[in-house]
């Protein structure tokens, strides 16, 4: 440490000609990322070192997006560093929580996918097991969200300005990846060879981003790949003329690692979203399968000593791109590249949105990825044939990879990996009874379940240290080094002094967040209200609308029938995809409401509503330690797990939700008095849905619906109205707001009633943070390691 303090001085010295006490913030800043960055490098040279000694296997984890979070805090409390700069950056009149806040959240991803990523890679380093990440360097992450009367507007997330100094530039590991072009098949007495011509190459320059673990000697990569043009233009197509071709390159790399798309849960079929996912999985690949030939001068054993994991099916092309390299860089057979290709690739999927499952059309894809797309054919005739003699032919029409001349990608995913996995009991359980069932028939146990998890540390240790330490005195066990063992702290459930306390802190956490509410939306907020909090992706499948409408109607009966709620505080922070139209209707109409309250002074007693801008991991650490509610109330059968759901409860919040999701093992480990459970079951969506689901029947029969829907139609804040929304919810909604809204009703006050009492409120609380041990990602990623990839830590 004394050498650490030693660096930065020096760092300041050197870099900026500075003491520390003339130093800025921004120059602590840049220090502190530079040398826990350079500290980082030096301890993964010796996890590196056993790691090539040992020879052992290794997974890729293969993923569009990393939501990574800050990580200076992460890694200086990894390191154990965090408590000795803090002082020492105190003594010279530095605070380092305003350091932190200088780091920009690489906002690397979309949502939970993204997010998931990052919680195992943490989870994976902190136990040893040799992992290397590979994404893209997107140059802008998700959008920075301003909310401008009421709308969303999205702004460019210059990330890399402030974000650059973690990241290690590799350019000795610079890689080419082509596109376009034509291929040829040649027969020579060797037999087929292919000749790739007229392509366009673009290099793939590596930039290492390290990922540290909690009290471990393991430091982990995650590389991210940054597109650049090869240099120069084409000569030749210069020389004849083709000048647009002959500039391909550079248009073509400028375009690749620009930004980060927007939209979760559906593609819209654009060439720049193939571009980017060949590129990174043909540059990640090729590094692989040099690695491994260069440690081994064979490729014979490549599945022994590696897993691919596909995370979702956006890295797909790492599959035709493996038969590629291996076949037409190695030699290798048709039947012995299929061979090893189809025992090194797991997938799991993280959606049955039908939107979600990524589609191809052939003729998009086969001009640029040529090589690729016949590959993807012959995997997809060998299938077929395959199906036709076991006897599945009949179902082809929901297996095969090309149909209707379009691309399934999820369904070469399912042919390739040796493991498909889903996110939840439940959602696996659909995946395979019907989104994939003929695939589960046929391949009997590759579908397999492993829920998700979160990594503790940041969502608990480093996003609430009140409460961590609180419970790390009082139970006396490392939880945050094995989770499991917080379940001591149900021998408490009926120790008033220790509900008191876990009052106090959630208190103190409340108040905490309240100012921040201030700051940012200059509403004042009762600390002594519920916090009732929706923090998500905005998708109709999630139903903001849901709540949404139920906070209309508790205001139509403050305001009209005499009600006095006890008082609740409604917090939501979401981003909707750009082009999401409905979903940014939603936002509006969230604001809206809280415009609407915070004008009315009788209703704004009982109830406030809070959007908080620029949803993000930085923002979601701030409002999940502050919880009362976590309401997760998406249509049943809808979501695929949910982790937000898991941060929540691990910091006390109680569910309310629906059957679906991991909210289904929630409640399996809390019991029925610790959680609020409403609505449909996913059996009754489906059973309703299939006799046609009629919403107008539902406002015609329900008083409350039919009042609240007509009232919404009044709400107009001078040039809005939500007749729109009200129509959609009474005709279109799929996702059967209307059919859920009475349950939904009569639980939100059952949850009201309950608050009320306070000794029940705390035990449940209590209950929540105490069985929340199965939802570590720690738990996780060790059936990812026992089930599917057969790894051991490094020795
Ligand atoms: C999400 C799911 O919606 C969420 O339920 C789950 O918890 C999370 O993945 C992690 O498994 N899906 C995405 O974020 C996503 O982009 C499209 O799915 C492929």
């Amino acid at each position: 440490m004394d050498n650490f303090a030693t660096d930065i001085k020096k760092y300041l010295e050197k870099i900026f000609g500075n003491t520390i006490d003339e130093a800025s913030e921004r120059q602590i800043y840049q220090a502190l990322m530079v040398i826990t960055r350079d500290r980082l490098a030096e301890k993964r040279f010796e996890s590196n070192k056993k790691l090539k000694e040992s020879q052992q296997k290794r997974v890729y984890y293969m993923s569009m997006e990393f939501l990574v979070g800050k990580t200076l805090r992460n890694n200086l409390y990894n390191l154990g560093y965090e408590d000795e700069i803090k002082h020492f950056l105190a003594k010279h009149g530095f605070s380092l929580e305003r350091i932190y806040n200088i780091e920009p959240d690489p906002g690397l991803g979309n949502g939970g996918l993204g997010r998931l990523a990052s919680c195992y890679m943490d989870a994976l380093t902190s136990n040893d097991y040799p992992i290397m990440g590979f994404s893209i360097l997107y140059e802008f992450g998700i959008f920075k969200q301003v909310i401008s009367d009421g709308w969303q507007q999205e702004y460019p997330d210059n990330w890399l300005d402030l974000g650059r100094y973690g990241l290690l530039y590799r350019n000795d590991e610079e890689i080419e990846v082509k596109f376009y072009g034509n291929t040829k098949e040649e027969w020579s007495s060797e037999g087929l060879h292919i000749r790739y011509e007229d392509y366009t190459a673009i290099k793939a320059e590596p930039y290492d981003l390290f990922i540290s673990g909690y009290d471990s000697d393991t430091v982990n990569v995650l590389r991210l790949w940054k597109s650049k043009a090869t240099g120069g233009f084409n000569m030749k197509l210069f020389e004849k003329g083709e000048y647009s071709k002959s500039l391909e390159s550079e248009a073509i790399a400028e375009s690749i690692s620009k930004l980060l798309y927007p939209a979760d849960d559906n593609d819209n079929g654009k060439a720049l979203r193939i571009k980017q996912q060949y590129f990174f999985t043909s540059a990640s690949l090729q590094q692989i399968v040099k690695n491994h030939y260069d440690t081994y001068m064979t490729l014979d054993n490549f599945a022994e000593k590696v897993v691919i994991h596909i995370n979702d099916t956006h890295p797909s092309m790492c599959i035709p791109e493996l038969m590629r390299i291996l076949m037409d860089e190695y030699e290798y057979s048709w039947d012995k590249a299929w061979s090893i290709t189809t025992k090194t690739f797991a997938y799991t999927n993280h959606t049955i949105m039908a939107e979600a499952l990524e589609k191809w059309s052939v003729d998009l894809f086969q001009p640029i990825l040529p090589r690729i797309y016949t590959i993807i054919r012959e995997i997809n005739n060998r299938f077929c044939k395959w199906c036709n003699d076991i006897g599945a032919a009949g179902e082809l029409d929901e297996m095969s990879i090309i149909h209707n001349n379009v691309i399934r990608m999820a369904n070469l995913c399912i042919v390739s990996s040796y493991s498909v996995n889903g996110v939840s009991m439940l959602h696996t359980e659909i995946l395979k009874k019907d989104t994939f069932k003929s695939f589960n028939r046929i391949y009997p146990g590759k579908f397999i379940n492993v829920t998700n998890g979160i990594a503790h540390r940041r969502w608990l240790g480093q996003a609430n240290p009140e409460l961590t330490r609180y419970l790390n005195k009082l139970l006396g066990v490392d939880f945050i080094k094995d989770l499991s063992s917080i379940d001591k702290l149900l021998e408490y459930q009926d120790d008033k002094a220790v509900l008191e306390d876990l009052e106090n802190i959630k208190n103190i956490k409340k108040l905490q967040l309240a100012e921040y509410i201030k700051s940012s939306t200059a509403i004042k907020v009762d600390t002594n209200s519920i916090f009732d909090v929706q923090i998500k992706r905005l998708h109709e499948y999630k139903r903001q609308l849901l709540n949404a409408l139920h906070i209309i109607y508790l205001y139509r009966m403050i305001k009209f029938n005499g009600l006095k709620p006890y008082p609740r505080t409604f917090i939501f922070s979401a981003k909707a995809s750009s082009g999401y139209v409905m979903a940014k209707n939603i936002i509006k109409l969230i604001c809206s409401i809280s415009e609407i309250i915070e004008a009315d002074p009788i209703v704004r007693e009982y109830i406030k509503v809070v959007f908080l801008e620029d949803y993000r991991v930085s923002l979601a650490e701030k409002i999940i330690p502050a919880a009362n509610v976590s309401e997760q109330i998406s249509q049943a059968g809808k979501e695929a797990s949910g982790t937000g759901n898991m941060k929540l409860m691990l910091n006390g919040a109680v569910t309310l939700g629906t059957m679906d999701g991991a909210n289904v093992e929630i409640h399996n480990a809390v019991g029925q008095d610790n959680i609020f459970i409403f609505g449909l079951s996913s059996e009754e969506v489906e059973e309703l849905f299939k006799n046609d689901y009629r919403a107008i029947d539902y406002y015609n029969n329900n008083q409350d619906i039919k009042e609240t829907i007509d009232f919404m139609r009044t709400l107009d804040n001078g040039h809005t109205n939500f007749n729109y929304i009200a129509d959609y919810l009474v005709s279109t909604d799929p996702y059967m707001c209307l059919a859920d809204f009475e349950s939904y009703k009569n639980t939100q006050k059952i949850v009201e009633d309950t608050y009320q009492d306070k000794g029940k409120w705390n035990k449940m609380s209590l209950v929540n943070i105490a069985k929340s041990g199965i939802f570590s990602a720690d738990r996780a990623t060790k059936e990812y390691v026992e089930k599917i990839w057969k790894i051991e830590k490094i020795k």
